[in-house]
């Protein structure tokens, strides 16, 4: 009896195992099965994107300003929580109550048919991964949860399983889904065309008079902490909706360009390339970026004027949006307006003199001055359609963010840190600040609700990137509030008045505390 009792104790927590093995497996496999069909057909990454777009905007905004730019790491985390309780759930209730365990694997088995099915460009194949994965997933259930052979009982045959062929098979288990999942993952990641395609593009030349301005020395304010005028790749800030970057290779891609225009056509990689390109410094700035962070980023972009393409395919004049549409079902509207005013809106292929990184587009992306990044800066972009806002709209508009979102003139202090601790005397204060495509034409600092003192602007770029500043402080010893305020090129100051980032960016004075001792 005493021996019944251990046993019963060393089940519960064995069925619950079996479970999670069952789900590992589910999981690994169709991460495999997906790496050979699509990778966006994988039910782990189907599900997180449709929890991703069908999400309502509060969570997003919740999302953001809970984990920054780790929102993906904390999406995935909690989805693994969850399939890691409902899993163990399933395995208890398996050996109770069969087959009610497996009848939890399929369910999360719809979910996961239904989420890939439903993906962008999805096919009915899309549910294969899903099929494939539970039905090993149900095979491992049953095989691990099967009556456990009492002790003693070694010599009855056929009566249940002992716990070491329970330890074998749960082993054999797990090594298949780690398995099948690190091989899945590693042919989705590498997805070795687009790698390769993307190592030997070729720089586009760009006409001496189409490059950008060198950057002058005094674009960089030299303080130690503070915004470089140029961003680098590896810490511009990345904003988007796709959980696996797609990956394309050149010869993939196309852009269709088509709705109320007089001519469509479907522009092939060699066509874009044969267009003349010019360089340019844009910086790009997300409307979910708060007052004081750090959602921008500025890097010098080669690509082909969007203006020009318009003017080809002949767009009507009761047009008012471009709807553009990425690879994974992104969309954006842009104003055609903005887009034909003259500024410098890009397909852009470069950034900071390397192919567009993955992340950042590879291969073609919009970058257009002064419009935030949703209804502007489409990644991966594949389709344009010429439509109306009254016709049509995007992703973001959709979950309520506004139709038009240029970019509001915003500051930040970056030097002194956060709660930093410096020495009395003169103090360099440092920050940046930018209202793409009108400029900045002064930056003004206050301590303790003071006077507001005039900083020292770096030397304007142009008016689509932001403009660096310092200003020395005679600092006295106590915990002081630093503030600060930019002003367009217009003559409009910055307003005080704080907003939240939706609808259409957020407002509001950066402030400060920093203690001088
Ligand atoms: N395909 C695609 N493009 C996209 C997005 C997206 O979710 N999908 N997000 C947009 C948003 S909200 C911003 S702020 C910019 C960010 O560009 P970055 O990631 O290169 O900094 O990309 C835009 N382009
Ligand atoms: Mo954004």
């Amino acid at each position: 009896m005493a021996e019944h009792d251990e046993d019963a104790r060393w089940a519960l927590p064995a069925r619950a195992l079996s479970g999670v093995l069952a789900a590992a497996v589910t999981l690994g496999v169709g991460e495999l099965v997906a790496a050979v069909i699509d990778t966006s057909a994988s039910p782990f990454f189907a599900v997180g994107s449709t929890t991703v777009d069908r999400s309502p905007s509060w969570a997003r905004e919740f999302a953001i300003d809970t984990f920054g730019t780790n929102d993906k790491p904390a999406l995935f985390a909690g989805m693994s929580i969850l399939i890691v309780v409902l899993s163990a759930i399933a395995g208890l209730v398996e050996r109770t109550h069969r087959p009610y365990g497996s009848a939890i694997l399929l369910a999360l088995g719809v979910v996961g048919v239904y989420a890939a099915t439903s993906r962008p460009g999805a096919s009915a194949a899309y549910a294969i991964p899903t099929i494939v994965g539970v039905t090993a997933g149900i095979v491992v259930l049953r095989v691990l949860t099967r009556r456990f052979r009492a002790i003693g009982d070694a010599g009855t045959a056929g009566e249940g399983m002992s716990r070491r062929r329970f330890l074998v098979l749960a082993g054999t288990a797990a090594a298949v889904a780690v398995a099948a999942g690190a091989v899945g993952r590693h042919l989705a990641e590498t997805v070795a065309d687009a790698v390769r395609n993307r190592m030997g593009f070729v720089l586009p030349t760009v006409a001496a008079a189409d490059r950008a301005p060198t950057i002058p020395p005094g674009a960089d304010v030299g303080v130690a902490g503070a915004t470089t005028f140029a961003t680098p790749n590896d810490v511009f800030y990345r904003i988007d909706t796709a959980l696996q970057v797609p990956k394309l290779t050149t010869d993939e891609w196309c852009l269709r360009i088509h709705g109320m225009v007089d001519r469509e056509i479907t522009l092939r990689w060699d066509d874009l390339v044969a267009r003349t390109p010019i360089e340019r410094a844009v910086t790009l700035t997300c409307v979910s970026n708060e007052v004081g962070g750090n959602l921008a980023g500025n890097a010098t972009w080669i690509g082909y004027p969007m203006r020009d393409l318009l003017d080809e395919v002949g767009v009507s004049a009761d047009a008012d949006m471009l709807l553009s549409t990425s690879s994974d079902g992104f969309t954006s509207g842009t104003p055609l307006a903005a887009l034909l005013d003259g500024r410098d809106a890009i397909l852009a292929v470069t950034m900071n003199g390397e192919p567009l990184p993955f992340e950042h587009g590879y291969p073609v992306r919009q970058v257009v001055p002064g419009l935030y990044g949703y209804v502007s800066a489409t990644k991966w972009v594949v389709d344009w359609e010429i439509t109306r806002f009254d016709r049509a709209q995007a992703y973001w508009t959709r979950r309520g963010w506004a139709e038009q979102a240029p970019i509001k003139t915003a500051s930040r202090i970056d030097v002194p840190a956060s709660f930093a601790r410096v020495d009395a005397g003169t103090v360099t204060v440092a920050g940046t600040a930018w209202a793409q495509h009108r400029g900045i034409s002064r930056v003004e600092v206050r301590v303790d609700d003071g006077p507001w003192r005039t900083a020292t602007l770096a030397p304007e770029y142009s008016i689509d990137t932001w403009r660096q500043w310092t200003w020395q402080w005679q600092a006295s010893p106590g915990t002081h509030t630093l503030q600060v305020r930019a002003t367009d090129a217009a003559g409009e100051v910055q307003t005080e008045d704080r907003a939240d980032p939706i609808p259409d960016g957020a407002t509001g004075w950066h402030t400060r505390s920093v203690t001088v001792g």
